[in-house]
């Protein structure tokens, strides 16, 4: 082998940043989720920043709520809805570290409206990531505010009807409106560009916290292949096809002081 050669074959593209916990007792999450996809995201942000031993995640009930498990770094688990509500106490304790909370759309959006809403108008120094996946993932695929019209969930069995319960939940798009945000973006992982654009935006969420500016927040799509009834490889096409067209990704909000 040459020593061209050599090089080329020696050099690493990929491992398993060191805040990842190994699972060594089985993983939790179905086949072709999206979910925990974050946590990779989070840790190598995180490492990148030499921040590991300085960030606490706050998260909630639901399928995110396994994150905790994937990540080593300090962490609170709290009641259904209330990310909002500890991290903001969390952080007015410790100012100088990252906190962000990890929620899903149902958590987020729905049962935990009001903490969100707190949050927003006294502008917390904190980072919200909300994993959409347009169903409750955990308790069985009911239809959750995010949730597409016609979206078939089992709340909704003949498809989501606008007369009786309404149209999907703009988050990214609703929170950068509020005077308080510093920075708010949508992204995905359904596939590798994706996957390094929204690693860019957890990023700059976190850095714009570090900056003290305001509240940062980032929605993820996420794939949820057996509340949707989909294989995985068909899940991407779901994404592609029906959730980007509804929620387009990008930044719709990205300030560096709040006046
Ligand atoms: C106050 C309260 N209401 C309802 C529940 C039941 N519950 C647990 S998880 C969940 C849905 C979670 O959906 P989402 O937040 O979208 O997260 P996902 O599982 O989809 O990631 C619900 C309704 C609960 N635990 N506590
Ligand atoms: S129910 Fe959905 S969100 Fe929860 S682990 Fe399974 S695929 Fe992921
Ligand atoms: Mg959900």
């Amino acid at each position: 082998m040459s020593e061209e050669a050599k090089v080329v074959t020696k050099q690493r593209v990929a491992g398993r940043p060191k805040l990842l916990v190994r699972q060594t007792a089985g993983f939790v999450y179905c086949p072709g989720c999206h979910e925990p996809i974050t946590a990779r995201a989070i840790a190598e942000v995180l490492e990148e920043a030499g921040m590991g031993d300085r960030t606490i995640g706050v998260f909630d009930i639901g399928c995110s709520s396994f994150l905790l498990g994937l990540l080593d770094i300090d962490a609170v688990l709290t009641p259904h809805g209330r990310p909002p509500d500890m991290a903001t106490a969390v952080k007015r304790i410790y100012p100088d570290n990252i906190v962000f909370t990890v929620q899903g759309d149902g958590g987020l959006l729905s049962i935990g409206a009001d903490p969100l809403l707190g949050a927003l108008t006294r502008a917390e120094k904190i980072t919200i990531i909300m994993l959409n996946n347009a169903v409750y993932g955990t308790t069985g695929g009911q239809m959750a505010p995010t949730s597409l019209v016609g979206q078939k969930t089992t709340t909704t069995p003949q498809g989501r009807d606008v007369i009786r319960t309404g149209f999907p939940t703009h988050a990214a798009e609703m929170i950068s409106t509020f005077k308080g945000t510093a920075y708010s973006a949508r992204g995905a992982f359904n596939n590798p560009y994706n996957y390094e654009r929204t690693r860019g935006y957890i990023k700059t969420a976190f850095q714009k916290q570090m900056d003290k500016v305001g509240l940062s927040f980032v929605e993820i799509l996420c794939a949820c292949p057996a509340n949707w009834r989909l294989s995985p490889e068909d899940s991407l096409k779901w994404i592609e096809e029906k959730m980007l067209p509804e929620f387009p990704l990008g930044e719709f909000k990205s300030v560096d002081k709040i006046e």
